[in-house]
């Protein structure tokens, strides 16, 4: 694990050519580093200062700084802001400086692993700064920013404080077995008050899968016959000219990817060879592809024409389709009049017309929203993690509980029920971050940007 007692530096901004760059350094000596480099010393209280700063006699810069002192900072530690002049050599000399003079630089999130070591967050939050920076879409940003402040962590604690409870009932009845009949320790008492964690553990579970597919970005396969405007539709999606469109039927023969994201949702989006029957042997190969891109794919954008919607191919495409989340897109749909329109909306489920020439796929978009989001998601008033390792932890939890409900139903000893109550008491405990593997919490900080 790194050495927390020393004092650490690190840039917060990139080191670039710009304004204003902040340097951040942490630790017992902060205050005596930086007073090394001013004529004109700081005191060890909360304050902002402008002060020019020395290298022995020579002066490097007029900066702001801004010092907190422990425990009242982000790391729990004595902290100085500095910020300075934005050059790429000045930003540097000044880190360089200050690591002369006794500090050490910072390993990646080492100021949120010590913040983390000092109580001053727990891991959700620590995550949540995490998941902010990396936000791709509105959904993860939210999320990001309700757990940083912990605003929903309250929830974990009552489950804990909940689990605790049944575990002291159950140890009771263990300990004094003659007073099975005190409150709340019997049979049917315990089976419900583990089935409410249970059910509140599962929610749990159910929304964040939600959301972490929802931010990592859903498998989405684009598929159809050839021409009817699929490589123009990724296109319109993506903004950009990325698959080669022409009226050449057979164009894209192989697949073709981009991702977008939507206000609460990502997709990573797979264009397909168009499906037909080819003699082609590189179109072929193509097809078989697209054929496996609707096996892998969570979310198929079946693309059809009008005229076309129910000959063979399509209908064969149909088939494939059976067992999957798919919406039906009518595109070149500005030909369409509004009773041919209609005719389609009475005829099909999930039918969209778009005009990807047109750019006019808002239609496509909002459906696409419409199937993932749930109100659970977009309430933002309970608890959501975004994360494989928290999620992983919270499985575990379910996985004791219910094992544990099994057990109390089937008539097992109720203290071989107690050993997995107390298992997942320690995942909700590592959950939060209130136990830990040095090595564990090492890595998770190591996926963090430095200076934060
Ligand atoms: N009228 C019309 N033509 C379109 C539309 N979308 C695509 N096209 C045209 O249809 C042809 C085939 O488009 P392309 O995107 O290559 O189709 P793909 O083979 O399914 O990928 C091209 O000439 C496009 O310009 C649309 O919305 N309306
Ligand atoms: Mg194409």
């Amino acid at each position: 694990m790194n050495n927390i007692n020393q004092t650490i530096v690190a840039p917060t901004t990139n080191i670039s050519t710009q304004a204003i760059s902040l340097i951040r350094i942490s630790g017992d000596d902060s205050f005596n580093i930086i007073n090394k480099l001013l004529n004109l010393k700081i005191t060890e209280t909360k304050n902002v200062w402008v002060r020019k700063l020395f290298d022995k006699n020579e002066l490097v810069d007029e900066v702001v700084l801004t010092s907190f002192v422990a425990p009242a900072s982000f790391t729990g530690e004595n902290v100085v802001e500095i910020a300075c002049h934005g050059g790429i050599l000045n930003t540097q000399r000044i880190i360089n400086l200050i690591i002369k003079n006794g500090a050490r630089m910072a390993n990646k999130g080492e100021f949120s692993q010590r913040a983390f070591l000092n109580n001053k967050i727990d891991l959700i939050q620590a995550e949540g700064i995490n998941d902010l920076i990396f936000a791709k879409n509105e959904l993860a940003l939210k999320i990001g920013v309700n757990n940083m402040s912990g605003t929903h962590n309250q929830s974990i604690i009552n489950l804990k404080a909940n689990l605790l409870d049944i575990i002291s009932r159950i140890q009771v009845s263990i300990d004094y077995p003659d007073y099975e009949d005190v409150e709340g320790n019997s049979i049917p008492e315990l089976t419900s008050a583990l089935s409410d964690i249970n059910v509140e553990v599962n929610k749990l579970l159910k929304r964040s899968k939600m959301a972490i597919k929802n931010t990592n970005g859903i498998k989405t396969a684009i598929v159809g016959k050839t021409n009817v405007g699929k490589s123009s539709l990724l296109n319109a999606l993506l903004n950009e000219d990325k698959a080669i469109v022409t009226d050449i039927h057979g164009t894209t023969r192989d697949i073709v990817t981009g991702e977008i994201n939507l206000e609460h949702i990502s997709l990573n989006l797979i264009d397909t060879a168009g499906i037909r029957n080819t003699s082609d042997v590189v179109e072929s190969l193509g097809i078989e592809k697209s054929f496996k891109m609707i096996e892998e794919a969570e979310l198929v954008l079946f693309v059809v024409n009008n005229e076309s919607i129910e000959d063979n191919e399509n209908k064969n495409i149909f088939n494939k389709l059976t067992d999957k989340k798919f919406i039906l897109v009518v595109n070149k749909s500005e030909l369409l009049s509004d009773d041919e329109k209609q005719q389609l909306l009475n005829q099909f489920n999930n039918v969209v017309f778009t005009s990807a020439i047109n750019q006019d796929i808002n239609a496509l978009i909002n459906k696409i929203e419409k199937i993932h989001i749930s109100e659970e998601l977009t309430k933002n008033d309970s608890l959501i993690l975004i994360n494989i390792e928290q999620i992983s932890f919270v499985e575990q939890v379910k996985e004791r509980l219910e094992r544990s409900l099994n057990a109390i139903i089937a008539g097992m000893p109720i203290d071989i029920v107690n050993v997995d109550l107390h298992e997942a008491w320690n995942y909700l405990n590592e959950l939060i971050g209130e136990q830990y593997d040095e090595e564990i919490i090492d890595n998770i900080f190591k996926k963090y940007c430095l200076g934060k």
